[in-house]
């Protein structure tokens, strides 16, 4: 494992290389977590074991305001990740041991995935939102935030949740302008979602509408999982490790 930091626009992306043993040249994945998130989930850890054994590099990348990157929680927004991931695809588009790219992320990383797989259609071989949170910015427009709600016209500087972080009116005026299904019409390459059936946090439904609007869509429901497949890490694994041999 190779640890550094990647730069976007000023701001250090922490970022952690994992190469299958011996490997000098190959495919690379590119993981990203999701909201209050960071690289060392254990469903983040299964994915990148599960690459590993397939034979595929995985670059885990934590975004603004995240983990041990630069930036504050408070001042995240949907388009300072999608500059950070911008900057990580331009990184690893430079390595030259990397033959094909993919780009894989979880919850809000999914949202993420699902974002950049349509700005950079041409650049990856498939794209694996896990339980993509692609509702954000839909929720926003009609004035809800992780169960929070708030008047969608008149946009609180703050936002406290029940848990015990607090976000910036920045977050949801970003969110407020990002159309998902546009990206999703963009990308025409393979998908492949994995998403919990019993996921409290993302409905389920959500990876069914996705499913139906990619062209070329994979979707494998986890019975019984939740939103980050605890106790459950072993079944995405192996989903990850099949779509990769
Ligand atoms: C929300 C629902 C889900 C939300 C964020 C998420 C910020 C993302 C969860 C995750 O990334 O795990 O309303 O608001």
């Amino acid at each position: 494992m190779k640890e550094f930091y990647i730069d976007s626009d000023g701001i250090k992306l922490h970022a952690k290389l994992d190469v299958p043993e011996g490997m000098e040249k190959g495919p690379l994945c590119i993981l990203i977590h999701g909201f209050t998130g960071h690289m060392e989930e254990d469903h983040l850890l299964a994915v990148t074991k599960a690459m590993n054994e397939a034979g595929v590099m995985v670059l885990r990348v934590e975004m603004y305001g995240h983990g041990e990157s630069g930036g504050e929680f408070k001042e995240h927004t949907l388009y300072k990740w999608v500059s950070n991931a911008l900057s990580v695809v331009k990184y690893a588009k430079s390595l030259d041991n990397v033959t094909d790219l993919y780009l894989c992320g979880h919850s809000q990383g999914g949202l993420l995935t699902m974002l950049v797989g349509g700005m950079c259609a041409d650049d990856f071989k498939a794209i694996i939102p896990l339980s993509p949170a692609w509702m954000i910015p839909e929720i926003c427009r009609e004035g809800e935030i992780l169960g929070t709600k708030f008047d969608p016209k008149h946009i609180p500087e703050i936002v406290k949740s029940t848990d015990d972080w607090t976000l910036g009116g920045d977050y949801i005026r970003v969110a407020q302008t990002i159309h998902v299904e546009d990206e999703i019409a963009r990308y025409e390459g393979p998908v492949l979602i994995v998403h919990g059936v019993n996921d409290e946090v993302v409905p389920y439904m959500y990876a069914e509408k996705a499913d139906k609007l990619y062209k070329n869509c994979k979707l494998v429901g986890i019975g019984g999982a939740d939103h980050c497949f605890i106790g459950q890490e072993d079944e995405l694994a192996a989903v990850v490790k099949e779509f990769f041999m």
